[in-house]
């Protein structure tokens, strides 16, 4: 699907239209990765649009600056502030928005120190990622070829442009095999993560999901996930999941931004369960949709609302 283009986009403070949102070829990130993202998602409620844990995805964004010796050049507050200004004027109740921050144009070679922090966010409509289909009926998997980068090899709590390429990789190598989605292991051979997700399995009507040492990004979703169904007393154990344990697992799911919470119904041809998304997963898949639409007090906290200042 193409991007659907909006009005504006911001660029180191200014609202640009669209199509001069544009970079110099000789971008130290373009050639060698030199970036960090987010991607976040803003829904329509009952009090309007509300961005969903808006100041988790900074943070994160922030941290992910700092790893890769970045200054960004604004504050937390500077940059939400921006998001929203962002999707007033554009006009957007439901949208997905990708702030960026990333080395500009300035010298080459590796050392980024001396290139420029630029900052950009964009946002636009980005509907189901893997399809309408699979967020209903749960999506066929594949276990990639490719391992997980080691988490001593790239540090991958930081959410980088340049290690995309190993989800890269993966993504199409399932695409090729007729699968919608990869399932990557880490460099130890246990489950890790999709190319774009965390990933959850249910046994016994116990949660569990990879641990950190799995070399996998702390997803925003992961830990909302946790908490509602912690919330709901399930037990959500994080341990290292083998892909036997995967294979056995009577329901699996991804969640991420973008993915939101996806059922897995088959890895490998084989059916995950009843080859249906199971229980588990249906509940938490509601629970989310109506937390994210504002339409569960509880959770009230986790959305920054766009009217507001
Ligand atoms: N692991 C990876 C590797 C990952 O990229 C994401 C988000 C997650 C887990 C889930 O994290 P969170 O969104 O905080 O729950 N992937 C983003 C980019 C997807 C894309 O195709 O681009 C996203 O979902 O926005």
């Amino acid at each position: 699907m193409p991007l659907e283009k909006t009005r504006y986009i911001w660029m180191n403070g200014k609202l640009v239209p669209w199509d001069e949102a544009k970079i110099h070829i000789l971008t130290h990130a373009l050639h060698y990765g030199s970036g960090v993202f987010e991607g976040v998602r803003c829904y329509l409620t009952p009090q309007g649009p509300a961005v969903f844990r808006l100041e988790e995805h900074l943070q994160r964004l922030f941290n992910s600056a700092e790893t890769y010796h970045m200054k960004i050049p604004y504050t937390l507050q500077e940059l939400a502030g921006a998001v929203k200004e962002l999707i007033k004027a554009n006009g957007l109740r439901e949208c997905y928005i990708r702030p960026i921050a990333y080395r500009g144009y300035g010298e080459m070679g590796l050392s980024p120190l001396t290139s420029p922090v630029e900052v950009a966010i964009a946002a636009w409509p980005w509907g189901v990622y893997l399809g309408e289909e699979g967020l209903k009926n749960g999506v066929r998997a594949t276990v990639s070829s490719y391992r997980r980068i080691a988490s001593d090899a790239l540090p991958l709590k930081a959410k980088a442009t340049g290690q995309y390429l190993n989800s890269i990789l993966a993504k199409v190598e399932a695409l090729n095999r007729g699968y919608h989605e990869a399932i990557m292991l880490d460099s130890r051979g246990f489950v890790a993560e999709g190319p774009g997700e965390n990933i959850f399995i249910v046994k016994h009507g116990r949660l569990q999901t990879p641990p950190e040492e799995a070399g996998i990004l702390l997803g925003i979703t992961r830990d909302s996930v946790m908490r509602i169904a912690e919330n709901l007393h399930y037990t959500v154990e994080e341990k290292d999941i083998t892909q036997q344990m995967l294979r056995e697992a009577d329901e699996a799911f991804f969640t991420g931004t973008a993915a939101e919470v996806t059922p897995i119904r088959e890895v490998d041809r084989q059916p995950i369960g009843t080859g249906k998304p199971g229980p588990i997963t249906v509940r938490l898949q509601r629970e989310f949709k109506e937390i994210v639409q504002g339409k569960n007090p509880e959770y009230r906290c986790w959305l920054s609302f766009v009217e507001e200042t």
